[in-house]
């Protein structure tokens, strides 16, 4: 069925002139696919409106930090009440308190955070802050993990930087390239040799510690054991990216569902509800070297911003409890256990890696274990795949090397319309 997409379409033509691929964020070009992306007019609860009227059910949550689905109700009464107070102080305001509470309450290894406005932000921070805590200056990172843009994690990079061809993009100093060495997920001997060759020398190992960013991928029996071991022994910190795994893995993210603390965590996406917040956090003493405590400098104008603040808690309070972890898993399994059957029934050359209430299909016949392999997924098919179910007013993200994303706002009805279109939609592949 051909959908009316003249606005969206005459949209990008206008975007394109004024912004780079018409875009804020390159992942959102759909150049990965269908190369013309839709403008969204509205959203609400599981759905997105575009700006010629299509409604989609959406799986994209804006890349993960709409749990609750768009426009909560309770959170947006949060946040027009807050911008009734003020929309930013530039000092501090109790918000921030009650936030960092709720965060230090629920991940295991922090006692103390600092916010950010983005995920990109925290990453960078957290390894200056492990660089200024150790002295040292080498990175350990994972190929196909992604980190923001931060010019020292813009290697071998994941989501739009492997999407768009660019893992290590230009513009990076060798110098900085050089201070970031690169490891094999789920592979521990492809760490123990970096130490090997650089002893005393590695101030962190930096990762997803589930990887969502080359599509959902897990770590394997023991890896983040193993990986807490071998930094403790070398005097290295161990750095969790909890942006996505945060608040949607568990309430105390993956270290707590996998039960390995690191020593420094990220967070972003759910800890804001969709609106710019980021943060990073750890132990105290760790923590009590960032300004103004401690020398390492990091900074933000708007960090702790009162609507975010608002925002993020209005979220995670309506989004703690058992309950509905366990709904989120209950419908992301009735929905992989479908897609699974219409894989197997069709004969599709495809694997779904699934955890909590995300999950990737990786056209490809090879165990989708870390990047090597999943860089063999068939990125064409999985182009064919996402147009087939736009058409069918589904989104899914619009790139093999992204996570799908389920929300308490997703209904059983939507995952067997959503059913139902993946079978037409690989059916017509
Ligand atoms: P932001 O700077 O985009 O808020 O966060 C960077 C970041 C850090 N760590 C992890 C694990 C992340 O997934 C991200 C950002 N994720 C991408 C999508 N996978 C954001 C989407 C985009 O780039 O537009």
């Amino acid at each position: 069925m051909k959908m009316k997409l003249a606005k969206s379409k005459a949209l990008y033509k206008a975007a394109e002139k004024l912004m780079p691929g018409g875009v804020n964020s390159p992942v959102r070009s759909f150049n990965a696919v269908s190369g013309s992306p839709v403008f969204v007019a509205k959203a609400k609860g599981a759905y997105i409106y575009d700006e010629d009227g299509n409604k989609y059910t959406d799986y994209m949550s804006s890349w993960g930090p709409l749990i609750l689905g768009h426009a909560d109700g309770d959170v947006v009464k949060a946040i027009k009440e807050a911008a009734e107070l003020g929309t930013s102080y530039g000092a501090p305001c109790k918000n921030e308190i009650e936030l960092a509470k709720h965060v230090v309450k629920a991940i295991p290894s922090v006692e103390m955070v600092r916010m950010t406005s983005s995920g990109t932000e925290a990453t960078m921070s957290a390894v200056r802050l492990a660089r200024a805590f150790t002295g040292r200056d080498y990175i350990i990172k994972f190929e196909g993990c992604y980190h923001g843009h931060a010019d020292y994690l813009l290697v071998k990079a994941g989501s739009g930087a492997t999407t768009f061809g660019t893992p290590s993009s230009p513009g990076v100093p060798k110098a900085f390239a050089d201070m970031t060495l690169l490891a094999t997920y789920n592979d521990l001997a492809s760490v123990e040799e970096l130490f090997g060759q650089y002893p005393d020398k590695i101030a962190a190992v930096i990762l997803e510690p589930v990887a969502a960013n080359m599509g959902v991928v897990t770590p394997e029996e023991g890896f983040l054991e193993s990986l807490r071991r071998i930094t403790l022994e070398n005097g290295s910190l161990l750095i969790f990216d909890e942006v996505i795994t945060g608040f949607r893995m568990s309430p105390g993210g993956a270290q707590k569902a996998y039960g390995v603390i690191p020593d420094i965590t990220c967070l972003g996406k759910i800890i804001g509800g969709g609106l710019p917040v980021g943060a990073f956090g750890g132990r105290r003493d760790i923590m009590n070297m960032v300004a103004p405590s401690g020398p390492m400098y990091q900074a933000g104008t708007l960090s702790g911003n009162p609507l975010a603040m608002a925002a993020g808690l209005a979220t995670l309070r309506k989004l703690d409890g058992k309950a509905n972890y366990e709904r989120l898993r209950e419908l992301t399994d009735a929905l992989v256990s479908g897609i699974t059957e219409i894989i197997e029934k069709l004969g599709v050359k495809a694997r779904i890696n699934s955890v909590e209430s995300m999950f990737t299909i990786f056209f490809t016949g090879e165990e989708p274990r870390d990047y090597k392999s999943v860089l063999k997924s068939d990125t064409k098919m999985y182009s064919k795949f996402f147009e087939n179910l736009l058409r069918a007013g589904i989104m899914f993200p619009p790139s093999q090397f992204e996570a799908v994303f389920l929300s308490l706002a997703h209904t059983e009805k939507d995952v067997d319309k959503t059913l139902r279109a993946i079978e037409q939609s690989l059916s017509a592949l």
